[in-house]
């Protein structure tokens, strides 16, 4: 694979290299059409009919998706369709402080609870998104919130929401997206109220209430936008490990490094070795890796179904190869497993009004060629 890339590449090179008489206008569409032409030579054919869930496990893998409870509920094929694929289940938004604390002193688990309840009774396991995070966070917050009260309610919010879950939970994203260089401070961690209030350890406060919590849960560092050979992806990727050396030196209590995986086709380059590196590097100290929000977003592809979901499904091939050659990649998971709910078609949707078409099934939760791409994947992988 890596040798069909770079013939790629190389094409790239040549076009580049006449850029004097070859435009910009030029080189795209040459690009683009070498890269379909790379793609339609691929193969995404799957023996058996087995679910992702059972060639994950069958390599010692978790594989998995989010979704509302609000979709779930309402939509008994969804619900299904979701028992069948995946041995995992993530809430979207109900673990979220906005779902969870209607109040400074209260907390709503209807949600999260029916979530936990329909991911035991259909066999599948639960992960908890999210403790920590700069979104999401409730209307009271600001006027409620401030330097003195801070950490007392970080630390109330964790052993309850933590706590009423403890047993039950595979892993739990600790501390979310803490990373933003461009914020401009020498650790590389965002700006966020959590930051202002407690300083950097804020960190290692909300890992150690969460395993306190909560001993049996994965405790996870959850971060976006580290995939990509990028200076600003690359830069992230410094600083994700500067943080992660820094808690495991102190002997904070995280355990794994969770890389929510939005992927982009046709918008960035992507080179295996620098991805294939920087999980080696996570791995050495001691952690475990999981990708947790998987998805692609095709704003750039062309609008025919059938090359766009060729395309799509080549990014997943391409990210999967690398990722599950890492022995401490324990899962993956969709961010959504159906094109009928995602976020991409509201945050990222094409120019041309078709809908988008980022996620393992489609909108009648048919497998696509993306859903062939993983299950190839898991197929492939060496076991764990
Ligand atoms: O998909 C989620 C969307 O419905 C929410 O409105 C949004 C804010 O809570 O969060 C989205 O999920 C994000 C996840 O929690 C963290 N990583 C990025 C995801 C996509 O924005």
């Amino acid at each position: 694979m890596y040798k069909r890339r770079s013939f790629v590449f190389g094409l790239g090179v040549l076009v580049g290299a006449g850029a004097s008489i070859i435009t910009e206008k030029i080189k795209q569409p040459m690009a683009d059409m070498w890269q379909k032409i790379e793609v339609a030579r691929r193969d995404f054919t799957v023996v058996g009919e087995q679910p992702l869930r059972e060639r994950a496990q069958a390599k010692g893998l978790i594989y998995g998706a989010a979704s509302s409870y609000q979709e779930l509920a309402k939509n008994v094929d969804l619900a299904n369709r979701f028992a069948a694929e995946c041995g995992i289940l993530v809430p979207v938004n109900s673990m979220k402080w906005q779902e969870l604390r209607p109040g400074p002193k209260t907390f709503d688990f209807n949600q999260g609870d029916w979530l936990a309840k329909f991911a035991s009774e259909r066999g599948m396991q639960l992960r908890g998104h999210t403790l920590i995070w700069h979104k999401a966070l409730p209307d009271w917050f600001e006027a409620n919130v401030n330097k003195q009260n801070a950490e007392q309610v970080m630390l109330e919010h964790i052993a309850t929401v933590a706590g009423h879950y403890a047993g039950k939970m595979q892993s739990w994203d600790v501390v979310n997206e803490a990373i933003f260089p461009a914020n401009g401070r020498s650790d590389g961690l965002r700006r966020t109220p959590w930051l202002e209030f407690l300083g950097p350890e804020y960190i290692d406060l909300a890992f150690q209430a969460a395993a306190q919590a909560d001993p049996q849960a994965l405790l996870v560092y959850n971060d976006h936008r580290l995939d990509y050979d990028t200076p600003e992806m690359e830069g992230r990727r410094v600083a994700v490990l500067k943080l992660l050396e820094g808690l495991k030196s102190r002997k904070t209590p995280v355990q794994a490094l969770g890389i929510q995986g939005h992927l982009f086709a046709n918008e960035m380059p992507f080179k295996p070795k620098k991805l294939r590196q920087f999980l080696s590097d996570v791995a050495s100290l001691g952690l475990k890796i999981m990708i947790t929000e998987l998805d692609v977003t095709d704003r750039m592809l062309p609008g025919d179904i059938a090359v766009r979901d060729r395309l799509v499904a080549g990014v997943y091939q391409d990210y999967l190869d690398v990722v599950l050659d890492e022995p401490a990649v324990i899962g993956v998971l969709n961010w959504g497993l159906s094109d009928r709910y995602t976020w991409i078609a509201g945050v990222r949707p094409r120019d041309d009004g078709m809908a988008v078409r980022p996620l393992p099934l489609d909108q009648d939760f048919q497998r696509k060629l993306a859903w062939q791409a993983i299950a190839r994947a898991f197929d492939n992988a060496p076991s764990r």
